[in-house]
């Protein structure tokens, strides 16, 4: 990955981005509906016999007019704009299929890119010192991965990520075969969508051994600062980090003066830079568009005054002179200074889990899981979804704050069960609003799971056991998916049992993840095996201990990464004695969290109160534990 080629273009970006406030152009739409094309001008010869109607079908503009789309570009560089778009934004397979034109995909995306190249060539002759990029634009589709079109059945989707990864990458190979200069997926209504491009584009990077700028744009859709998949601006930027963007930005939807808390929020959140291209105001009753380019600009200037801005622009609406305005107006503004990245585990659903350094346990709910809850297994087995639901709930009521699923059962199909109950929590704000972690022993199931989760997950896990290879391909995969890695202290030689066992393997998964996946640290926790105590056999006496130790340990040899364990393994020696496993469980976390425990997968609400023991059971539990 570090001999990647980066092109000279994407260092320039980044140094102008370095310099001052970069200025995207506006809406294409825009200005192609002011030249009042007729039907015909939309056919053009090629298609003059076409089928169906084209009226409004900007992007076959690039076959059929392609002087217009350059003439529109040239004169968005005119007034000022840095980069321009290509006319490429409902140029893959999913949205094309509307108009029957899927097998054009490749051709008007390169096509389109070529266009927006020309143009940047005919205006740098004539102004050789001004910048001009091309950005590949990139669209949301017409459907949506993490909700369901039809209210009768939650569970259904209209599209899969597969569908989205697949059509999205023949969009981005056409869009570098173009040239373009850097890419750009935007007006994200759906983060499971921007993430099946956020693959693509990684899969073509690495096919190419050549990597460009990614500047993302989210959607936010209406005053609850939500995106319509639901989730918060924060829980968004979590999701997508994994994809390193130079810049996340929000466009459309909004008008530049209902955008001014979100733009806001963006700022303090982002880790890179950021910034907005609004709409001209709200549409009007005929779906128009007011806010005139002195509006806009009004708008804007204080947004930069602010030190809000490192990218503007404009959406739906604007023309070539909000971008001259805007120039003019914000040109000699300070940039936006970007914040100190913090060290902090993030985890989202449609809303952000956070790890502090110096905060308190995290509890994650074990009762989503087939082999750990006789009643989970029983409802999904009879297909009872409304009530295996509920016991999600009731985790999340009982104070987790992450939910493990597992669906491992040799008798049931396990990869289509987890889909089905992930895709039904979806439809459930009160359980997605937390995390997912995703459990299981056979990775095609965790796959199946990532595929369906638009926020950060966990991956419950990965381990060396089956070898460097197979960890550093199931890695790749996680960290393509966006999701933090739970690692098992496992391998080729078994499971860790002892202190150094448990650092060792700790140590040679952490340098691999770091430095051949490029994971990063926080994103990296730590399970070095709660095993059962007191079950008669010698040698498990130790292991409470042990596992304490090395909490202290991994906390201090990777102070980044966290460390969790699933709680209630330890009490298996004693099933059926409810009141005794509570308080092995609660003693062993007053322990354990002492000596740095982040995170722990536990019976949630079911965990007694360590001062509210009986001081002998206590005592006893103690000795246990402490051998
Ligand atoms: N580490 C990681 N993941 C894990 C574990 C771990 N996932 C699974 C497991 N261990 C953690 N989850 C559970 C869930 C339930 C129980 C134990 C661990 C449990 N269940 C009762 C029992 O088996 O007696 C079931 C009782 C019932 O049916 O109601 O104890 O260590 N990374």
């Amino acid at each position: 990955m570090t001999n990647t080629i980066k092109s000279t273009k994407s260092y320039l970006l980044k140094d102008l981005l370095s310099e001052r406030i970069v200025f995207i152009d506006g809406a294409m739409g825009t200005m192609i509906q002011n030249e009042n094309l007729s039907e015909a001008d939309y056919r053009g010869a090629r298609f003059a016999d076409y089928e169906s109607d084209l009226k409004g079908n900007n992007d076959l503009l690039s076959l059929t007019a392609p002087e217009l789309i350059k003439s529109i570009h040239l004169s968005f560089l005119e007034a000022g704009a840095d980069i321009i778009e290509t006319n490429t934004f409902n140029c893959q397979r999913i949205s094309l299929a509307d108009y029957g034109m899927e097998d054009l995909s490749r051709e008007l995306n390169l096509t389109s890119a070529k266009i927006a190249k020309d143009a940047v060539d005919s205006f740098k002759q004539a102004n050789p010192n001004r910048h001009a990029f091309v950005a590949g634009s990139i669209g949301p589709t017409n459907r949506t991965a993490s909700m369901s079109p039809d209210v009768n059945r939650p569970e259904y989707r209209a599209v899969t990520v597969d569908q989205l990864r697949d059509a999205y990458r023949e969009q981005v190979d056409a869009l570098m075969d173009g040239g373009v200069d850097l890419l750009l997926p935007e007006t994200t209504f759906d983060t499971l969508n921007l993430k099946a491009a956020l693959f693509a584009i990684e899969d073509a990077f690495e096919a190419r051994n050549k990597r460009l700028p990614v500047i993302i744009s989210v959607t936010i859709t209406d005053a609850s600062g939500r995106t319509l998949s639901g989730q918060t601006l924060e829980a968004f930027l979590v999701s997508i980090e994994h994809a390193s963007p130079l810049a996340v930005t929000i466009n459309c939807a909004l008008g530049a003066t209902e955008m001014r808390q979100f733009v806001q929020d963006l700022s303090n959140a982002c880790p890179t830079y950021c910034g907005c291209y609004p709409n001209a105001g709200l549409p009007n009753a005929f779906g128009g568009y007011d806010d005139t380019p002195d509006d806009m600009a009004d708008v804007l200037e204080d947004f930069a005054k602010r030190g809000w801005l490192n990218i503007a622009g404009g959406c739906c609406g604007t023309t070539s002179d909000h971008i001259r305005e805007m120039r003019t107006r914000l040109a000699k503004i300070e940039r936006r200074t970007v914040p100190e990245r913090s060290s902090r585990t993030y985890f989202s659903g449609l809303e952000v889990t956070e790890i502090r350094p110096d905060s308190n346990f995290l509890m994650i709910g074990e009762r989503t899981n087939i082999t750990g809850s006789k009643k989970f297994s029983r409802l999904i087995r009879e297909k009872q979804y409304e009530k295996a639901l509920e016991i999600a709930k009731k985790q999340i009521d009982g104070g987790a704050l992450v939910i493990d699923v597992n669906m491992d059962d040799a008798l049931i199909d396990a990869e289509a069960e987890m889909t089905h109950f992930l895709n039904l929590i979806a439809s459930e704000p009160d359980i997605s609003r937390v995390p997912l972690m995703i459990d299981s022993s056979k990775w095609s199931v965790i796959e199946a799971g990532l595929k369906v989760a638009q926020g950060k997950c966990i991956v419950n896990s990965i381990s060396l056991k089956e070898g460097a290879d197979a960890f550093i391909a199931q890695a790749t995969l996680a960290k393509r998916y966006g999701a933090a890695v739970v690692v098992m202290a496992f391998d080729e030689e078994g499971q860790a049992t002892d202190v150094d066992r448990r650092l060792e393997i700790a140590s040679r998964a952490y340098k691999i993840l770091t430095d051949t996946v490029g994971i990063a640290p926080e994103d990296i926790i730590f399970d070095p095996n709660i095993l059962a105590v007191g079950t008669g056999i010698e040698e498990h006496d130790d292991y409470a201990l042990s596992f304490l130790k090395a909490i202290s340990e991994l906390k201090k040899t990777f102070p980044r990464s966290r460390v969790s364990g699933g709680v209630s393994n330890l009490s298996f020696a004693f099933r059926g004695n409810d009141v005794l496993r509570e308080a092995i469980h609660s003693v062993f976390l007053y322990h354990a969290i002492e000596a740095g425990l982040d995170m722990g997968i536990v019976n949630a609400g079911q965990i007694a109160i360590y001062d509210e023991l009986d001081p002998k059971l206590r005592d006893l539990v103690t000795d246990l534990l402490y051998n």
